[in-house]
């Protein structure tokens, strides 16, 4: 690497011009500021990809489950190994129905004594039904989660991975969250024991962050991101309470040439992690599929058995992938 960035530094004072395009090795971006260099990292989808079977490989990932436990041990070593210093929060939480769940939000944190951070966050639990499958028979069945989870999260590890390869100039921490997936199901006909019943992890760690007054410039969760065909169109929380973020990434992927998958237009409007995390504090944004042809406005894969490697898709994976390692980079 620094061969590389001494011979770029060299083509540069010799004044040719190296315009290499998207895809290619690297690109040379000069850093706000100063005169030194950026070269953001190449993202890898085929290791998101893998990053993504090793979590369905565990199981399903459902609270107060052996599988699920075994998971959260294994995202934290991977965090871990890529150089975070990593912290398990444990947590207990009331879910709809009044069950108690043993929750883990798994926290990676790089440079953690810098000042100027950004948060990175995903949901890793699966949900435990498919109440939104065709078939009702499936309905209690639980989904595999391969994009409505385990790929955001094989996302954040392969940024995770680069970012203990090459620092960026910001701190960042990946956030993990658990029990987003834990909403009420239709065919619940119970009492409703909380009333925010989704994102159960997100609102544990807005009420007990991990360090005390924890603050981050900005945050960026990935949600439902690497399906064959999905686009990610303005979603609306992101726009109410981060819109300086939101053109931030959807200015820098219409840049790299990502436009198709990030059309400036409006989507739909999703109570998910990010919501919690705006009012801790945090402006953040939701990277979430939007599909305005199905009635869910998600995927039509979305909550059934069908969510699984099937629809990953590593095309959708790098386009993302590269678009948020592009603005961390560049800060
Ligand atoms: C609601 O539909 C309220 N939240 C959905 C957020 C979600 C579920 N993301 C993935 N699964
Ligand atoms: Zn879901």
């Amino acid at each position: 690497m620094r061969y590389r960035l001494f011979f770029i530094s060299a083509l540069l004072m010799l004044g040719v011009c190296c315009c290499k395009e998207r895809g290619a090795e690297a690109k040379v971006i000069d850093a706000k500021g100063d005169k030194s260099l950026v070269v953001v990292p190449d993202f890898k989808a085929d290791s998101a990809y893998v990053f993504t079977q090793k979590q369905l490989d565990f199981g399903f990932r459902i609270p107060n489950t052996k599988e699920h436990d075994e998971c959260a041990d294994f995202l934290a070593d991977m965090l871990h190994r890529f150089g975070a210093d990593t912290t398990l929060q444990r947590g207990k939480v009331m879910a709809y129905d009044g069950s108690y769940l043993n929750i883990t939000n798994i926290i990676g944190s790089f440079a953690p004594e810098k000042e100027r951070r950004l948060l990175l966050f995903a949901h890793w639990d699966s949900r435990p039904y498919a109440d939104y499958d065709e078939d009702k028979a499936n309905h209690k069945r639980p989904i595999a989660g391969a994009d409505d989870g385990a790929a955001s999260v094989g996302v954040l590890l392969e940024i995770a991975r680069q970012i203990g390869l090459q620092p960026t100039n910001i701190g960042v921490d990946v956030i993990f969250f658990d029990a987003e997936d834990y909403g009420t199901p239709y065919f619940y006909k119970g009492k409703q024991m909380v009333e925010h019943d989704w994102a159960l992890g997100s609102q544990y760690w807005a009420m007990n962050p991990h360090i005390r007054g924890y603050r981050a410039d900005y945050g960026i969760l990935l949600d439902m991101v690497s399906g064959k065909g999905s686009v990610f169109p303005y979603e609306q929380v992101s726009v109410h309470f981060a819109p300086h973020i939101v053109k931030k990434v959807w200015d820098k992927a219409e840049s790299l040439g990502y436009g198709n998958f990030f059309p400036k237009k409006n989507g739909g409007t999703v109570i998910d992690d990010h919501y919690y995390i705006n009012m801790y504090g945090i402006p953040c944004v939701d990277i979430i599929a939007y599909d305005a042809d199905s009635e869910t406005g998600f995927p039509p894969y979305w909550h059934t058995v069908k969510d699984d490697m099937r629809n990953i898709d590593k095309g959708t994976m790098k386009a993302v992938g590269q678009t948020v390692m592009e603005v961390i980079y560049n800060e």
